[in-house]
């Protein structure tokens, strides 16, 4: 019998690949988008199937973590076997500019599907996305499932508060509830404004012309950075054990900001000195300085561990984004060779997205 699996922020980083990956293992996958004026299924579009062909595998239903009757409907008609809960406000920086959205969403949004399982009175394997930011100001090195929490950011309180809400709903109701404690993972997927994606963007954009300065914030902050499709394997195999547990999951490294700045504009053969400027405004209110986990608990349980470190994971980024760019430059000649009122209409568009772009880039 095929599985049913229900993913919150499907349509994120994580999600797209949490997608694909279920797909192949034979599930059914059903996804809760939120309404918004633009498209954000890009991620999902080539696993897309349209409704009106017979038992499509992939469906993607309306709803959100800001309402608990769409969460209480989606779950007493679908009755899923897996619930993944990786919808968020995912942005620390931001998080400090909307720290009471961030915890309605990332925190009492984990509450509310929470609930909606007790409502529906089924009994599902239960995902929860925590976080390395849990640690925050770390209290040892390296970070393993004992380490002390002390987050530093509204966004580390709100999956402070998830994280506990799992564990207590795991012993109060014996729900088969696990905490993933990932480390940060990234890809070609990965949200522009977060800092891996932000430097192979524009590694790769000054490399073909299309951009000359890269502004960054703390250069010295060190994450432990792995491979996106390696983590999202590690959330699956959390859910087919026989007890439900936490667990760490990273690579075990730990890089600053500068040596990812240094080996992105290097693999591009580029002296990053001349393209990156420190920005205050990306400076945070409190930072979190060094994270790397301890990952033997899950090498051990669940054999899992990392297949991409570091060094894989910027180039396949850098190799990823330096496509893109080559498409962006190809359509900028095409469109500025280009005569008449539509290749006018295409030029005016082109640049009110770039000025978007410029928006979010100021933002992050
Ligand atoms: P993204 O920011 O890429 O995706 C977040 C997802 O949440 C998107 O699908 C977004 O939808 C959705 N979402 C946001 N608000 C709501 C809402 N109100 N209701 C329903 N869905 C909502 O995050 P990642 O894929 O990188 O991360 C997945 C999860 O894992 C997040 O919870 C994140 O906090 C956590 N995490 C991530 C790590 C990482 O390094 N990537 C590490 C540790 C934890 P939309 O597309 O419409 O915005
Ligand atoms: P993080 O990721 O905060 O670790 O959260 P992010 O990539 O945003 O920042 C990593 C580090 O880089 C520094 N930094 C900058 N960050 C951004 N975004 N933009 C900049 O210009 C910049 N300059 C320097 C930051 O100060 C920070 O130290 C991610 C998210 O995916 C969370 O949802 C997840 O829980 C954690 O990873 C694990």
């Amino acid at each position: 019998m095929e599985k049913t699996a229900l993913i919150t922020g499907i349509t994120g980083q994580d999600g797209s690949y949490l997608a694909e990956f279920l797909l192949r293992k034979g599930y059914r996958v059903h996804g809760i988008i939120r309404r918004s004026s633009s498209f954000n299924t890009s991620r999902l579009e080539h696993i897309y199937q349209d409704p009106h062909e017979p038992n499509p595998r992939l469906k993607l239903i309306y709803g959100d973590l800001n309402d608990a009757s769409s969460l209480n409907r989606i779950l007493r008609d679908l009755q899923p076997e897996e619930i993944y809960n990786l919808g968020a406000q995912s942005h620390v920086m931001v998080s400090f500019d909307v720290p009471e959205y961030t915890g309605e969403i990332t925190g009492l949004g984990t509450v509310r599907l929470l609930e909606a399982i007790r409502e529906a009175g089924i009994k599902p394997k239960f995902y929860q996305a925590s976080s390395s930011e849990l640690f925050g100001l770390a209290q040892e090195i390296p970070q393993n499932e004992t380490t002390p929490f002390y987050p530093r950011s509204p966004y580390g309180c709100a999956k402070a508060y998830a994280f506990y809400m799992v564990r207590n709903y795991r012993e109060a109701y014996s729900l088969f509830a696990c905490n993933g404690i990932l480390f940060n993972h990234e890809s070609p997927r990965r949200g522009e404004t977060f800092v891996s994606r932000k430097i192979t963007r524009a590694a790769t954009r000054i490399k073909l012309g299309l951009q000359d300065k890269l502004y960054l914030g703390n250069l010295e902050a060190k994450r432990d950075w792995g491979y996106a499709p390696d983590y999202v394997e590690a959330m699956w195999l959390m859910l087919q054990q026989d007890k439900p547990d936490d667990y760490v999951i990273a690579t075990g490294e730990t890089h600053s900001v500068r040596e990812f700045v240094e080996h992105a504009f290097g693999l591009l053969g580029l002296n990053w000195k001349k393209h990156v400027e420190i920005d205050p405004r990306y400076i945070r209110p409190t930072e979190v300085d060094v994270l790397i986990g301890d990952f033997s608990k899950a090498k051990k349980d669940l054999g899992w561990k990392p297949k991409k470190k570091f060094e894989d994971l910027v180039r396949i980024m850098v190799e990823a984004d330096l496509e893109l760019a080559k498409k962006e430059a190809h359509m900028g000649a095409y469109l500025s060779r280009g005569q008449g009122a539509s290749s006018r209409a295409h030029r005016r568009k082109s640049k009110e997205r770039m000025a978007d772009r410029g928006t979010a880039r100021r933002m992050e």
